[in-house]
């Protein structure tokens, strides 16, 4: 071996764990859900595609983390916000759901392809308990942005969210702080994709940072270009506890890259791609990504492993 390194990050062996074959027969795909623990219960939410290419997000349990089971039927959209019923449900194009359990209540940031002009917007849902009643909040960023994702607590008295930007932020990832969830301001870049080989086109927020003593341990994905293609993998990157517009590391290397038949080939090639993440107990970290735009998967890696990985080498 060149590197001392080992692989800090393995994929659960009989992954994909969800396909397309679990859910209806006009379901075309099924990947990058978000995903937070409720007690010994493991919540999910899908992105789902049909062959009409209408979007879904769809709610799947699991006792295990590995095994998990869809629900009959998708959430069922709110209807009645003037903004949501014009904007976004009009476009049926709502995405990667990531999942924040925040003051004892369930927020999903969403990514919203808006028909109001802009290209792409996040969104802000609430959803109850047993996940079964979505609640509009509204549109949260300005245009052109996706890829977002709540911290779990405030911080010094206000809520925080990563997010990426698209052309006026560099595709870069910032960090910025709201009093109410829905008025956003103070953005900071707190990561440049130039210092990442792995996410040199492109690089994005992924799961719910997961608070640690070095730190908020962000798992994130990086684009980089291969001749034509682009290659999506993910990587680390560790936040001040304090003030998580500074930051403290980020892994040189990829944690985990396509390299899997069902990483390499599917919707979009050379695609791994996270929204959710599970901390345990024991020291690991579920890790719940998409394969190829296509189905979901799990990897498992060593919080302490994942933290070391942060650090300048
Ligand atoms: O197709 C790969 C990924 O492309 C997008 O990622 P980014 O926002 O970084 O460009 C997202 O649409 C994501 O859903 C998708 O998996």
């Amino acid at each position: 071996m060149l590197y001392d390194e080992k692989y800090i990050v393995h994929r659960y062996e009989n992954n994909p764990i969800l396909t397309k074959n679990d859910f209806p027969y006009d379901t075309v795909a099924v990947f990058n859900p978000g995903v937070v623990k409720q007690g010994s219960k493991y919540m999910m939410i899908c992105r789902c595609e049909d062959s009409s290419f209408n979007r879904y997000m769809w709610v799947a349990e699991s006792y295990d983390g590995i095994k998990f089971t869809p629900r009959l039927h998708p959430l069922e959209m709110p209807k009645g916000d003037m903004i949501f019923d014009e904007y976004v449900h009009a476009t049926k194009s709502y995405w990667d759901p990531r999942i924040t359990y925040l003051e004892g209540k369930y927020y999903i940031v969403h990514a919203a392809d808006v028909t109001n002009g802009a290209s792409c917007q996040l969104g802000l849902f609430e959803i109850d308990e047993n996940f079964e009643k979505l609640v509009w909040r509204g549109l949260i960023s300005e245009p052109d942005n996706r890829n977002g994702v709540l911290f779990p607590e405030k911080i010094n008295g206000k809520y925080y969210r990563l997010d990426r930007p698209n052309d006026n932020g560099g595709f870069d990832i910032w960090c910025c702080s709201s009093p109410d969830l829905i008025h956003w301001g103070n953005p900071r870049r707190v990561l440049a994709k130039e210092r990442l080989g792995w996410g040199e086109k492109k690089i994005g927020p992924g799961a719910v940072p997961i608070k640690t003593e070095a730190g908020w341990l962000c798992i994130i994905h990086g684009v980089r270009r291969q001749c034509t293609d682009e290659v999506y993998s993910l990587g680390v990157m560790l936040l001040d506890l304090e003030d998580p517009t500074k930051l403290i590391g980020y892994s040189a290397r990829a944690i985990l890259a396509p390299e899997m038949p069902y990483e390499l080939l599917g919707q979009s090639m050379n695609v791994v791609f996270t929204n959710g993440a599970v901390a345990e107990d024991d020291g690991t970290v579920k890790i719940y990504y998409g394969g190829a735009d296509q189905v979901i998967c799990l990897a498992i890696a060593n919080i302490n492993d994942l933290i070391e990985s942060c650090k300048p080498h």
